[in-house]
């Protein structure tokens, strides 16, 4: 994919250069400046103010050693990071990744796409993300704890409720939150809402544990109702099992739609009869083990090792839910030889760029993840905003939010493409429509 503009084109070399050995970070970025280039044609103070040099560099990068002690006395050093990326619109906000394949240039990708994410959610956010090569895999609950509370006697320096609020992402979920809270909270000596994702009892919002899944098929049914179909009856394809997964698969269910498989990092099951999924939650989310013991007690499914196979599976509807570059090129070929007609995103960046060339050629209908798995961070906002007013909203008040705010961003991102020439384009229409709000704060601030 070449930079059509030149400036554009040549700020990535820098990127590259000034960033070695980040292929996430640069696929990240190519792709922003790819869908940048008419706006800043029109549009030239973005380059000549900055804006565009200041925006691919992060405001901060924090990183830092995280030693804890395993249950027989043993000592472990992991290493832990938080990139601040863009605070223009808001304080940073994003998760926190903990998983053995976590770098730099993960993290650094992740926040910079937050960036754009946060400012489509329309909620006065900038854009952050963290984590640690740490897995809780095969950890006992009180080595998590020791981890957790020693990653976070570093991060606690650098966070607060109007500064950086983390949340979950990969490997951070409830238990993580809580033990990452507690911590946060004894060391400041303070309750306010620092991260979110936070258990209901202490602070956590109604609907947060399923607003990525829900909001990423509410945005899916928006760009099918446009193009006159629905969830109703389709063969549905969710890839992982963790928090986005678990919840795509319950609202694309009830909206009509038949989920046949489900995947973790090792492998996939496919169930004619449609997934039951109060089994995937039993098997992931309490007893924390691998989804191949799915067919145990499902004797209609299969397993077969390898994620990836997914992808091999008839479908109308993909929703890529578990990670990274998890759908190539030859994947989403095969998406499309078996009819496959829409694929939305939940996971961060999950679709290669040739993935998404194929799908933009072959006319199949694609939601690019900053919107189309904005839901989850849009609800932490409502958590921040219920924080400051130490109020509690009911379920039905934050899912109306949470619906009415995937509608909007969806018109957002459509809107933008069309101005730009790009109608139907929404990975363009996404980054234009993201950064528009971000650039001209930064235009406005001058230079800081
Ligand atoms: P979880 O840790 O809850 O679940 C991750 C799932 O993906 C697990 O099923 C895991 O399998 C699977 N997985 C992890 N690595 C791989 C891999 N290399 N190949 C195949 N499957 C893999 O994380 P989340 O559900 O929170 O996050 C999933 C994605 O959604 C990430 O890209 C995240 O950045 C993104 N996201 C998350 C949001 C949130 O609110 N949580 C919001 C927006 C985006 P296993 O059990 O084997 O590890
Ligand atoms: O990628 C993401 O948007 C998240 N992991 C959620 C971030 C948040 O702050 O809720």
């Amino acid at each position: 994919m070449s930079i059509p503009n030149k400036y554009l084109a040549e700020l990535m070399e820098r990127v590259i250069q000034r960033n070695p050995h980040e292929p996430e970070f640069h696929q990240a970025v190519r792709e922003v400046l790819t869908s940048l280039s008419p706006v800043v044609d029109a549009h030239p103070e973005y380059m000549t103010e900055g804006v565009m040099d200041c925006l691919v560099e992060p405001e901060r990068i924090i990183k830092f050693r995280v030693p804890w002690e395993d249950d027989q006395g043993k000592v472990h050093v992991n290493r832990g990071y938080r990139i601040q990326f863009n605070s223009a619109i808001g304080p940073y906000k994003g998760g926190l990744r903990f998983d053995p394949s976590v770098n730099e240039s993960i993290i650094k990708f992740l926040g910079f796409e937050q960036v754009f994410k946060n400012s489509l959610t329309g909620l006065p956010i900038g854009g952050a993300k963290g984590g640690s090569d740490f897995t809780r895999k095969g950890k006992s609950d009180n080595e998590v704890m020791r981890f957790c509370q020693s990653f976070m006697s570093e991060l606690s320096k650098y966070i607060g409720p109007d500064t950086d609020v983390p949340a979950g992402d990969i490997g951070v979920g409830a238990r993580e939150i809580g033990f990452l809270f507690g911590q946060y909270k004894r060391l400041r000596n303070e309750f306010t809402g620092a991260i979110t994702g936070k258990g209901l009892t202490y602070g956590g919002s109604l609907v947060r544990t399923e607003a990525t899944g829900y909001g990423l098929c509410y945005f899916t049914e928006n760009m099918l109702k446009d193009a006159g179909r629905s969830f109703e009856g389709a063969t549905v394809l969710v890839s992982g099992s963790g928090n986005v997964a678990t919840y795509a698969c319950e609202k694309a269910t009830q909206l009509g739609g038949k989920v046949v498989a489900m995947s973790d990092s090792n492998g996939y099951v496919y169930d004619p009869d449609g997934i039951d999924l109060a089994a995937v939650k039993q098997i992931k989310e309490q007893n924390r083990q691998r989804i191949k013991v799915y067919v145990d007690t499902h004797p209609k499914a299969q397993y077969h090792e390898g994620s990836s196979g997914i992808w091999q599976i008839p479908c109308h509807i993909a929703l890529p839910c578990a990670t990274q570059n998890e759908l190539d090129g030859a994947s989403a070929k095969a998406l499309i030889a078996n009819g496959c007609f829409a694929v939305a995103e939940g996971a961060n960046m999950p679709s290669t760029p040739e993935a998404i060339e194929a799908f933009h050629q072959a006319g199949v209908l694609f939601a690019p993840a900053k919107a189309a798995n904005a839901g989850g961070v849009a609800v932490s906002a409502l958590e921040m905003s219920q924080n400051s007013m130490r109020l509690y909203w009911s379920f039905e008040e934050v899912d109306n939010h949470l619906k009415k705010i995937m509608g909007t961003l969806y018109g957002n991102v459509i809107s933008a493409a069309q101005e730009y020439g790009m109608p139907h384009d929404l990975v363009a229409g996404a980054n234009i429509a993201g950064f528009l709000k971000v650039a001209n704060s930064m235009l406005a601030y001058g230079v800081v």
